[in-house]
């Protein structure tokens, strides 16, 4: 079987990328081992800061953080950090040729309750001649030359494209390396599930409630057919299930909080997972427009998020 260092030494990925993939991979390698320590190792729990979006930090979110920041500071290729738990990009290596955008610990509310959590990464080419600013960072999601994520559920996972398809591995605790499990991942055009936080309905603009409610109406309403729903709570692991057999995610613009469209991140939520999906033959988009091709504005910008089986996110667009 073949393994991640298999994989990439078969492909046309650059040295240094391989460098920069071997080192994030290794490093959540490390996160999944703390994580399974849980409550033995005191790591749960609330860290008692708040990150820049106002949000209260886990001890996890810290922990994990910190690890993915020392690991890739050490790697010469890598130019700079963005992280959703650091409130500026953060300059590593002036000749390095790689930004990272990462969500430490996405979904981090399930932490507590022993359920699904991840790592999310979007890895970009950029140059320079000196120590990166946050405007060197603010580039398209279609310009990423790989993205993916590592889950930490009953088995540890790494989900990746490098622009050529999504492969996910299964790490292999006896061998200490991730395994080759599902190749060329497809996610089928038409679904009957969909994932949506339903306790935001009375903030979804009409055309929002009215694709939902023609979701909820099923073979009575003028879909004809019926929709299960699903919500695991954290973007890694809806975004696992529709890659593993399909659907469609919605995290809508709603008028909750008009100064945020959206609740999800664009460099290391909406980008990567957006890749991922587009790799494998789905589509993402926010309510106006194709994710990959926004023009960010600023690092830890929100967006609208609708993703999955291509005829779905169409269907939910014409509304
Ligand atoms: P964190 O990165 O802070 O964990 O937040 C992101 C997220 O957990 C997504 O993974 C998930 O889809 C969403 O928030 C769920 O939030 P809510 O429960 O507020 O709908």
């Amino acid at each position: 079987m073949q393994n991640l260092s298999d994989v990439l030494a078969s492909s046309s990925t650059p040295e240094k990328l391989k460098a920069v993939l071997t080192v994030t991979t290794e490093t959540c390698i490390a996160i999944s081992d703390a994580l399974k320590q849980g409550s033995l190792a005191g790591i749960l729990g609330m860290a008692g800061n708040e990150n820049v979006q106002g949000e209260e930090q886990k001890k996890l979110d810290v922990i994990s953080n910190d690890m993915l920041k020392d690991a890739l500071f050490a790697c010469p290729a890598v130019r700079a950090i963005a992280s959703e738990e650091e409130d500026y990009i953060v300059p590593a290596n002036t000749d390095g040729e790689y930004f990272i955008a990462f969500d430490p610990l996405d979904g981090s509310s399930n932490i507590d309750i022993n359920a699904m959590v991840g790592t999310i990464f979007s890895i970009y080419h950029q140059t320079g001649n000196s120590p990166a600013v946050e405007a060197d960072f603010l580039i398209p999601g279609k310009e990423q030359v790989a993205a993916g994520y590592v889950l930490y559920g009953p088995s540890t996972m790494l989900v990746l494209t490098t622009g050529n398809g999504v492969n996910m591995f299964t790490y292999d605790p006896t061998k200490q390396i991730f395994t080759l499990t599902n190749e060329n991942i497809q996610v089928p055009e038409e679904t009957q599930e969909f994932a949506i936080n339903m306790s935001n309905q009375r903030f979804w603009s009409d055309s929002i409630q009215s694709y939902i409610n023609e979701l909820i109406k099923g073979k009575d309403g003028s879909r004809d057919k019926d929709f299960n729903m699903r919500w695991v709570a954290a973007m890694v692991g809806d975004v696992h299930r529709i890659l593993c057999r399909g659907g469609i995610f919605l995290y809508p613009w709603d008028n909750k909080d008009p100064a945020k469209p959206g609740k999800l991140r664009l460099m290391y939520e909406a980008n990567p997972m957006a890749m991922l999906l587009e790799q494998a033959g789905g589509k993402a988009h926010t309510h106006t427009q194709r994710i990959l091709d926004i023009q960010p504005e600023a690092i830890h910008q929100r967006v609208a998020v609708v993703l999955g089986a291509a005829n779905e996110v169409d269907k939910c667009l014409s509304y």
